[in-house]
């Protein structure tokens, strides 16, 4: 039984800047499921044009919350099952916050806001010929900023945005509070997610206010210490 795991190339420091990408890596390392990368900086490769895609005896799946879900399936695991239905339900409503709304919060601070786009832009294209670099960057970033505004966090003003965002990562402060998981002294699939999420906000060498807001949640930047030394160590 094989797993590929088809995701974006590092950067940043991080085990994925994409953070559905690192939500599932997570996932995977927490379920104790060997897995083999296959790099793939060009979404439009994958089945619906986002990452991340797992291959796994010859079944593609995309989606990494629909993989989560035929992976655990499939190998009987459930890093949930100490959880009661109202926490499950608490984990849901956490996960499509940070996947729905923190997540365009994340993506304004790197690809539309001038300072955070200024330190973003040579980590993701910095490796493409100059000749071609021009035109993919403003291809890509125009998409971009389109979907933000498709999605509507892309039409307030940064500094509501930002607010916006910022009132998910005090939420999830609160939440957590002094545990050292989201839901107790052990992790479950939820902490894949937030992992995911808080990692790329408090950990990279990015200065932008999302950066700066997240690393005011003494616990949320502890918490992201303890995801990664317990699952990318060294
Ligand atoms: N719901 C999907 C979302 C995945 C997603 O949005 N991936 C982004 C990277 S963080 C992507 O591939 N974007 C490429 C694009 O929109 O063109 C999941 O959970 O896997």
């Amino acid at each position: 039984m094989t797993i590929e795991l088809h995701q974006f190339p590092t950067g940043l420091g991080m085990p994925n800047i994409s953070p559905f990408c690192m939500k599932l890596e997570t996932w995977l390392r927490l379920a104790g499921l060997p897995y083999e990368i296959k790099w793939q900086p060009d979404p439009r490769k994958a089945p619906v044009g986002k990452l991340p895609v797992v291959v796994a005896d010859g079944e593609t799946l995309c989606d990494s919350e629909r993989i989560i879900q035929r992976l655990s399936q499939k190998h009987g695991i459930d890093l949930d099952a100490g959880l009661g239905p109202q926490q499950r339900a608490q984990a849901h409503a956490m996960r499509r916050m940070l996947e729905e709304n923190t997540y365009w919060g994340l993506v304004y601070s790197r690809w539309i806001d001038p300072q955070g786009w200024a330190q973003f832009w040579p980590v993701f294209f910095g490796r493409i010929p100059a000749p071609v670099r021009a035109l993919v960057t403003r291809m890509i970033r125009g998409q971009i900023r389109r979907d933000a505004w498709g999605h509507g966090m892309g039409r307030h003003p940064p500094a509501d945005l930002y607010a916006r965002a910022e009132a998910d990562l005090r939420a999830l402060s609160e939440l957590l509070g002094e545990q050292p998981y989201f839901f107790g002294a052990e992790p479950t699939s939820f902490d894949a997610t937030a992992y995911g999420f808080l990692g790329n906000i408090c950990e990279p060498a990015m200065k932008t206010p999302l950066n700066d807001a997240a690393r005011r949640y003494p616990n949320l930047v502890a918490y992201c210490a303890r995801m990664r030394a317990r699952c990318f160590p060294g």
